[in-house]
């Protein structure tokens, strides 16, 4: 290992000290309480907050990581006793046993400068979430819901009447500083400490540190005074080899469990001698909802003792982090690019690091024995724990006593290990598919607020929305308004939805549901026209709905407006979770094209939704869609930007064109460039066939896939599906976008795709042109009041004449409208229909 020895003086010149109060960019996540409770305490969320710090800083990986902790964390905050918040006061600062260790850590192993400017990143909840998750504390103090949350025995009760402070401990703290993971709760600050430290690996002498100006200044000078005579003696009577390795402290140990369990001597061993029996390891925790988990529970056995010392998290965490610090340095050396959100999504993946397999979560109980062994422990815990207690302790404690509590704290650690390397352990399975979508979903009355927003937290994570192309967005299944428009990242999300402040649901109005969609869905396609893709995330909507029935008026207005949607646009499926969907089965039985799916849930509660939606819609084929928007016109072939997409190794991408974009067309090309990342097969089939055409692409190559004729006959003419696969990778995909540095890239291109009748034939007026006639037209229909599909067409009918008659042009539009509207009903109406009836077996059938 490389040691670098540290120059204390230049210390001082760059790196300002860490201080106790709160910092000035961190006082509004205090004031007030800070913002309302938001986006999950999970691993997504916390990755993707990193990651937009990444993408905005553009630092390298151990100046990132140095600079996160020095600006985002702060160990041992706490609430002072009997201090009332006023303008001028906010009774919070850094003066819990957490901050000394952390202090030391950032003053003396890992000096580092604040580089990050988390405001010009991240919003308010963002930034105050990601300073929570990293930071080490516990919220000791009785909250007064502690009967509903960790209810007492009555044997139990009896122990606790004799406490008598000003204020109460909680019988269940709340621990600070954690994140949910599949592998336990982690305290995501230690495995980004160890991640820096092992990029600056430092060994530090105790001698020198007991000289440092920052280290004496807060020392009792008779203190100090014992401490260097005693290692004075121990360097004259040559206790310690030349090169001085029996008196030094690694970095990477401080930041993980020689800094934990060094508080747990100094705090508690200290107090109850060197006996491993009395040396309170580990914690019993729980989560206050394993969906949507924001508080940590510390289940302390004795509520009058605070020895959260060492607690599960922090020792799963420093277990990791120990692990990674091993192998990140050489990782870096063959990807100078990498960053730290990709080490720690990958390490806490089931495929483990792209550079190193068999490193991951899932492998840390056979991964433990290599990096943690009995005598290091011993010597790293024994040396900082003397240091620290020089802080901590105002009495000197020689160095002999230490070493014996420091034995007893490494006893109990080490036969405390096995357990909760146990408990916490996953096995790895191999990695699933998570399709992409664009997903929508809309309630009933059977959930509140609360419960929705459970959902969200779990599907949110389960599609990976944070880390895919994905969005959810939450539409009131009453009023059909937006009550989050549309989300990329959950943090977005929970903002948007502590922000709304109207009812919840209280029956499902599915007419006003369609319609929104239907709405919206026209102005996607706008938006598609006037960005020119040629591919995209499929919308998927999912109406919970375990309680409420449809009326026969609102099925027949259902009816006739999810009529209007499905002849007009093609890419949205709709998948309904009910008890009984009998009614709902007959809300489309014209337009055959498989969109549909029904979920069978046995009752109204968010776990049985989830497990029915993971198991039908998650786990199924939700291929993307590939359109043809818009239409080539004044002659030209019209612009289209490329679809950029990417494959990990072990998943795979599907993409589909709808019958209608094939429909008529004498040849079409669908081209799959590779970015050259590694090699990719794609292959092609038609409807239900099992016969595919399958091609392997290199690097830097493309394909086309030529479909001459692809609906020859007007009776049958499935679609054409697409799927890719990583064949092989070359691990380098660099660019800071990448979420893995093994995924394979590539771009999508097509031609010869029939248009949507929105915007038909040949034309003059240009596509924006007509687009804006038409918003206008709808939206001024929709305000008319409730919509029914026939109500919409008569009154088109009605407009057309108008504006017919005001203005020849506007004929032109008009037949647009019409088209969109209701479409089919004019020209296409025929073919139309019969395209969309195919029976192909793709997502209904395979269901009912
Ligand atoms: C979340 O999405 C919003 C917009 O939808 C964006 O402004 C914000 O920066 C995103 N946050 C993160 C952490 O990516
Ligand atoms: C001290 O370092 C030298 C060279 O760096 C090495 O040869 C020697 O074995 C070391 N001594 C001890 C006791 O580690
Ligand atoms: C969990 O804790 C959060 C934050 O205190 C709170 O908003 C939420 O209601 C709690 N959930 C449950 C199920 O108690
Ligand atoms: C908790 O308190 C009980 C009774 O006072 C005692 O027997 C037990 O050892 C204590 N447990 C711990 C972990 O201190
Ligand atoms: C919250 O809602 C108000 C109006 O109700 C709106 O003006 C504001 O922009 C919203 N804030 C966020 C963050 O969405
Ligand atoms: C669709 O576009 C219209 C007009 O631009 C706008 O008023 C409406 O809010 C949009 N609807 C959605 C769902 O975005
Ligand atoms: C159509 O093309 C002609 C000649 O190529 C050009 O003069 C005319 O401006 C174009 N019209 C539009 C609307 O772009
Ligand atoms: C598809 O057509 C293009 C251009 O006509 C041609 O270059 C390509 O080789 C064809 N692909 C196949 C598989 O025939
Ligand atoms: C444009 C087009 O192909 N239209 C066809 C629609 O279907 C009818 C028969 O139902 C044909 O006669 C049209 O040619």
């Amino acid at each position: 290992m490389k040691i670098l020895y540290l120059l204390f003086a230049s210390i001082h010149i760059c790196v300002s000290e860490l201080l106790s109060s709160i910092p000035t960019h961190l006082l509004e996540c205090y004031r007030g309480g800070g913002p309302a409770p938001g986006a999950p305490k999970r691993l997504d969320v916390f990755l993707n907050l990193v990651r937009r710090l990444e993408l905005e800083s553009r630092l390298d990986l151990r100046l990132f990581s140095t600079s996160l902790l020095r600006s985002l964390r702060l160990d041992g905050i706490e609430r002072a006793a009997n201090v009332f918040e006023s303008e001028f006061l906010l009774p919070y600062r850094a003066s819990a046993f957490q901050f000394h260790k952390y202090k030391m850590l950032m003053d003396l192993f890992l000096p580092s400068q604040d580089l990050i400017v988390a405001d010009e990143t991240l919003s308010l909840e963002e930034k105050c979430l990601l300073h929570k998750v990293l930071s080490s504390s516990v919220r000791p103090w009785e909250r007064g819901d502690e009967n509903i949350v960790c209810p007492l025995s009555a044997e139990r009760r009896q122990h606790m009447a004799s406490t008598s402070a000003s204020r109460l401990y909680s019988r269940c703290p709340i621990e600070d500083g954690v994140i949910q993971s599949p592998w336990g709760a982690i305290a995501p600050g230690t495995v980004v400490a160890a991640i820096a430290a092992s990029l600056e690996t430092q060994q530090v002498f105790v001698t020198d540190i007991l000289q440092t100006n920052l280290f004496q200044e807060e020392i009792p000078t008779t203190i100090l005074d014992m401490a260097l005579r005693e290692w004075d003696s121990k360097l004259e009577r040559l206790e310690l080899n030349e090169n001085g390795t029996d008196s030094d402290i690694s970095n990477v140990w401080v930041a993980t469990l020689a800094g934990d369990l060094a508080e747990v001597v100094v705090n508690l061993g200290v107090r109850v001698g060197a006996a491993p029996q009395r040396m309170t390891i580990g914690s019993i925790n729980k989560w206050n909802d394993t969906l949507l988990p924001r508080d940590y529970y510390l289940l302390m056995p004795n509520a009058t003792s605070a020895d959260w010392h060492m607690t599960d998290a922090e020792i799963l965490a420093g277990i990791d982090g120990l692990i990674l610090a091993q192998h990140v340095p050489s990782w870096v050396a063959q990807r100078r690019t990498l960053r730290l959100s990709q080490i720690v999504e990958m390490y806490y993946s089931n495929e483990g690091v792209s550079f190193d397999p068999n490193v991951r979560a899932c492998n840390r109980h056979v991964l433990f024995s290599e990096v943690v062994t009995r005598e290091v422990l011993f010597r790293e815990t024994s040396r900082l724990a003397h240091v620290l207690a020089l802080r901590q302790v105002t009495v000197y404690i020689p160095l002999e006593e230490m070493n014996r509590i420091s034995d007893a704290a490494v006893s109990a650690f080490m036969d405390y290990v096995p357990s909760v390397l146990k408990q916490y352990h996953v096995d790895c399975v191999a990695s699933r598919n998570i399709p992409t979508m664009d997903l929508i979903v809309a309630t009933d009355s059977s959930w509140d607020g609360y419960r929705v927003q459970q959902f969200l937290s779990w599907i949110g994570g389960s599609l990976e929305i944070n880390m895919q192309k994905s969005s959810v967005a939450l539409l009131h299944g009453n009023t059909g308004e937006w009550i989050v428009p549309r989300a990329h990242n959950l943090t977005a999300l929970f903002t948007a939805i502590a922000n709304y402040t109207d009812g919840w649901p209280n029956r499902l109005n599915l007419p006003n549901v369609v319609s929104s969609i239907l709405q919206r869905t026209r102005n996607a396609t706008l938006q598609d026209i006037s960005e020119m893709r040629s591919a995209g995330p499929t919308t998927v909507v999912l109406v919970v709905t375990p309680t409420d029935r449809l009326s026969a008026e609102e099925l027949e207005t259902t009816r006739s407006l999810m009529r209007t949607l499905r002849s007009s646009f093609f890419d949205v499926f709709f998948a309904y979770a009910a008890q009984d969907a009998s009614d709902l089965k007959n809300i489309n039985n014209e337009y055959m094209d498989y969109s549909e799916l029904f979920l069978t849930v046995s009752s109204t509660s968010v776990g049985d939704v989830a497990s029915a939606v993971d198991t039908h819609l998650l786990k199924n084929v939700i291929p993307s869609r590939i359109v043809g928007s818009q239409c080539a016109f004044n002659g030209t072939e019209y612009a289209q930007v490329p679809y950029e997409d990417f494959v990990l190794p072990s998943r795979e991408q599907s993409y589909r064109i709808h019958p209608f974009y094939l429909w008529q067309q004498a040849s079409i090309q669908v081209q799959f460039r590779n970015d050259g990342q590694g090699r990719i097969l794609v292959c092609m089939w038609r409807g239900a066939e099992t016969s595919r055409s399958c091609r392997a692409v290199a690097e830097r190559e493309a394909f086309s896939f030529n479909l001459t004729q692809p609906c020859p006959s007007p009776d049958f003419c499935p679609p054409a599906n697409f799927i890719v696969t990583a064949s092989s990778t070359q691990n380098l995909c660099a660019h800071v976008e990448c979420r893995f540095p093994h995924q394979v890239g590539y771009y999508l291109q097509h031609s010869g795709l029939r248009c949507l009748p929105l915007l038909g034939s040949a034309v003059r007026p240009a596509p924006i042109w007509k687009v804006l006639w038409l918003s206008i037209l709808i939206s001024r229909l929709r305000r008319d009041g409730q919509v029914t599909g026939i109500r919409v067409r008569w009154r088109l009918f009605k407009r057309i004449a108008f504006f017919e008659r005001a203005h020849t042009r506007v004929s032109l539009v008009v037949v647009y409208v019409v088209t969109i509207a209701s479409s089919c009903v004019h020209e296409h109406a025929s073919n139309c229909s019969r395209v969309l009836e195919l029976p192909v077996c793709e997502w209904r059938s395979c269901y009912d």
